[in-house]
């Protein structure tokens, strides 16, 4: 086995290095290695305290989450901390880079803690759908209160070095060389004869009373919307007030109970699905081995609209340098300004500061002329969503650039591989398709073609890295993987509930009860109608539907009913406000576009709208799966949950239909084909999984195509 974890002697101090890249997660060999380390000091007089250090960029990211599903070898986690706590020599954790779940954990079973400043202390358990599970919820309320513990835990975000000097949980924060005033402390120690300092032994200062409770589980209601965890943590966190063993053992039982739940096993599914979407064999091997994609610092992004001034922003906030271009200065004004808010907007939230905004708006400058582009590491095209406009700026681009460099183009409808056929190297062309708001939303669509070369691919991904987006990669089709599951699925569906009896609000609501951040025609309204009903005009030049097909947004786009921009959509938001208020003009409306198609209405209750829109979405999705736009169940799981609002403790679409069971997704779908029509023909490959009893998360490991 690797030596996980290294040990040197510094004078009457051991120094025991975790060294498990890339994060220093706790697995069966860090925990071994601590063991033996400890055992190896207990039988050297010379060593009088005991630091735990860890090489790489964090102190450790928690316990081993590919060990959760298999036995776990001894010594546990929590052995190991026993083994700490009850030391006969103090033992410190010098905390640099990040301290996760069971790495803060650890560091909580040792007698002293020191922290770099630019240190982070967190337990994300909650993120995965677990609680902490080793000692977490016991010792943090010794260290800093149940209170805190409890909003901690429940937030499932870092604090800094300094905020956990104030807590209480750490014991030094210091500048410089870590392990050095590390050292000095455990030295310090030694000369000052004190000893060992078991967190167990302490007591918990305070009490979690209901209010209490009340007011953490309000604040942190809207991330744990649909969730199950944080009634588990309450339970673990109010055992503190019991002797330490006893709590504990309350403890762990309770975290066995959690990493068995769906909603565990649902969110750690997009957890390392998030992390495979970016790894599409081909390209990422090229990217890792043979092929070392050229450094990024520079970005040319052609268009200085809504769209290419978001991409702009989001290269800076990645510490490049961005151009925006365009031809007319009058965008190229009105794109300053956007970038100026922007920034504004994130400093008044208190995101960032605004030295750190003023040094990103620095970053990107504002060029009317494309002379400069041929320094650019990359260019981004996010102009006018017009084919010949398109393929006119990828054929100059295209002769402004070495040819190995990658030109990226934003559509969201056009044909990747038509535009790159515009150019005389449509090897280095692709898309890269990002969601409005283009600076924060996480997904990004990189849209290959039959043209585009690994490296090119590699690229996109070393980008997707760079801007801290999930990255996905669909073939080039009608709307690539997220839009053509909303237009055909999802979305479609609930325009048919509306003709066919439901109300806006009554679908919106039951779609927003099961789990979406925002229902349907919310979102249209959000986004405009307008753009929709754009959008599909372009897709439909690629590839048309029947009708009704979003009969009734394209009408209120006719109508100037554009949605939140101009005060009225499906909704009305009176003065400005967002706050949407059903309108009986958009009822007359919907009653009269169904009677012109001889749709008799009907009460719709709630089980139906989530089953119609549900199972379109599941449908047509292993349509983009059997059809290779997309290479894996769980990349599409990915695009919906990070990018369309998916319930993330549901694990996304197609993970939600494997716990349904394929069958029984197959029966729905069967049943409203009768009932509905052609565009609710099955999936064929939900009717070979679900005739054989498989899964899609079979299909992913034993036939994807990446
Ligand atoms: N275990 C195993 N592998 C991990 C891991 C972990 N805890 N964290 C990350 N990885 C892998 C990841 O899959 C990827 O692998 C590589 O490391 C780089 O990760 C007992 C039970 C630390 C902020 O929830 O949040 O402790 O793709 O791409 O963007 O109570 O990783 O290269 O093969 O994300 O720099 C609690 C999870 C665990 C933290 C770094 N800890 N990790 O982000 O790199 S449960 C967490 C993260 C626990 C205890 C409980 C992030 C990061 P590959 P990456 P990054």
């Amino acid at each position: 086995m690797a030596r996980a974890v290294t040990f040197d002697e510094r004078g009457p101090v051991g120094l025991m290095g975790i060294d498990n890249p890339p994060v220093n997660a706790i697995s069966h060999s860090v925990r071994c290695g601590l063991h033996d380390a400890m055992a190896q000091a207990a039988k050297n007089p010379r060593i009088k305290a005991l630091l735990i250090t860890s090489d790489g960029k964090q102190f450790s990211a928690g316990a081993d989450i590919t060990e959760f599903d298999r036995p776990q070898g001894e010594p546990s986690l929590q052995q190991v901390q026993t083994a700490i706590e009850f030391s006969s020599i103090p033992i410190v954790a010098a905390i640099g880079g990040l301290a996760l779940g069971g790495g803060l954990e650890l560091a909580m079973a040792c007698h002293y803690r020191v922290a770099h400043k630019d240190a982070k202390l967190g337990m994300p358990e909650i993120t995965l759908g677990i609680i902490p599970g080793a000692g977490g919820t016991q010792r943090l309320p010794r260290l800093i209160g149940a209170g805190a513990a409890l909003n901690m835990i429940l937030s499932g975000t870092p604090i800094s070095a300094l905020e956990a000097k104030d807590k209480g949980l750490v014991d030094d924060v210091v500048e410089g060389d870590l392990r050095h005033a590390a050292l000095s402390f455990c030295e310090r120690l030694v000369q000052e004869g004190r000893g060992p300092r078991p967190t167990c032994n302490r007591s918990v200062s305070d009490s979690l009373d209901e209010a209490e409770i009340a007011s953490a589980l309000l604040a942190h209601a809207r991330a744990l919307k649909g969730r199950s965890t944080q009634q588990l943590v309450i339970e673990a966190i109010k055992a503190s007030r019991l002797p330490f063993a006893q709590g504990i053992a309350i403890e762990a039982s309770i975290a066995q109970k959690s990493l068995a739940s769906r909603e565990s096993l649902a969110l750690r599914h997009v957890f390392f699905a998030e992390r495979e979407s970016g790894k599409l064999s081909g390209a990422s091997t090229i990217h890792n081995k043979r092929t070392q994609t050229p450094a990024i610092q520079r970005v040319a992004v052609i268009g200085a609209g809504t769209m290419g001034s978001g991409i702009a922003v989001a290269f800076a906030d990645a510490a490049l340098d961005v151009m925006i271009n365009d031809n007319d200065p009058a965008s190229l004004t009105r794109s300053r300004e956007v970038v100026s808010s922007t920034y504004a907007s994130s400093v008044r939230r208190g995101r960032i500061a605004q030295s750190v905004a003023d040094e990103r708006i620095r970053r990107i400058r504002h060029a009317h002329t494309l002379a400069e582009v041929a320094d650019a590491d990359l260019v981004i095209e996010a102009v006018f969503e017009d084919v010949e406009t398109k393929k006119d700026v990828l054929t100059r681009l295209d002769s402004a650039l070495p040819a190995e460099r990658v030109i990226a183009t934003n559509t969201s409808t056009l044909s990747v591989t038509e535009l790159a056929r515009a150019t005389a190297h449509p090897e280095r062309v692709l898309g890269l398709h990002f969601f409005v708001p283009a600076h924060a939303s996480r997904l990004l669509e990189i849209v290959r073609t039959e043209h585009t070369s690994p490296e090119s691919l590699a690229t996109a991904f070393r980008i997707a890295k760079l801007l801290k987006k999930v990255a996905v990669v669909s073939r080039d089709a009608f709307g690539f993987i997220g839009n053509r599951m909303m237009l055909d699925g999802y979305f479609r569906e609930a325009e048919q509930l509306l003709l066919e009896g439901a109300t806006p609000a009554q679908v919106d609501t039951a779609l927003e009860n099961f789990g979406f951040a925002m229902g349907p025609q919310r979102v249209s309204d959000l986004g405009g109608n307008d753009v929709g009903t754009k959008a599909r005009a372009q897709l439909f030049k690629r590839d048309s539907r029947p009708d009704p097909y979003f009969v009734i947004a394209d009408r209120l786009t006719e109508m100037g009913r554009l949605g939140q921009k101009t005060g009225r959509g499906f909704y009305t938001y009176e003065n400005g406000s967002r706050e949407a208020v059903s309108d009986p003009e958009v009822h007359n409306l919907i009653e009269k576009l169904a009677s012109d198609r001889g749709i008799r209405r009907r009460e719709i209750n709630d089980e139906e709208i989530i089953e119609r829109c549900i199972l379109s979405l599941v449908n047509v999705g292993a349509m983009v799966l059997e059809e290779g736009t997309a290479a894996r169940a769980a990349d599409v799981d990915v695009v919906w949950t990070s990018g369309y609002g998916f319930p993330r403790h549901l694990g996304g679409p197609m993970f939600y239909a494997d716990t349904l069971g394929l069958s029984h997704v197959l029966e729905g779908i069967r049943h409203y084909h009768e009932k509905l029509g052609h565009y609710w023909r099955p999936a064929r490959l939900i009717e070979r999984l679900a005739s054989s009893g498989s899964s899609f998360e079979a299909w992913d490991r034993t036939s994807a195509s990446p």
